[in-house]
């Protein structure tokens, strides 16, 4: 298992970490993403099977922008 963080932009409460934690744990080969609202960032636990580029595209799908 690797762990990459994100910084993602723009989530300001509850609904946006758990769109955010929801839509990297539907991605095949996660196996956790844990939003910090504090520090605007999401740990994302997982495997090889995932690319940076998938879990990119599934937080900027919920309408939030990633600083890579
Ligand atoms: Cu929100």
């Amino acid at each position: 298992m690797k762990e990459t963080t994100l910084k993602v932009e723009g989530m300001t409460c509850n609904h946006c970490k758990a769109s955010v934690e929801g839509a990297l744990n539907e991605l095949n080969g996660v196996e956790s993403a844990t939003v910090s609202l504090q520090n605007g960032s999401v740990d994302v636990v997982h495997n090889d099977t995932v690319s940076l580029q998938e879990m990119v595209d599934a937080v900027e799908e919920q309408g939030y922008d990633v600083n890579a």
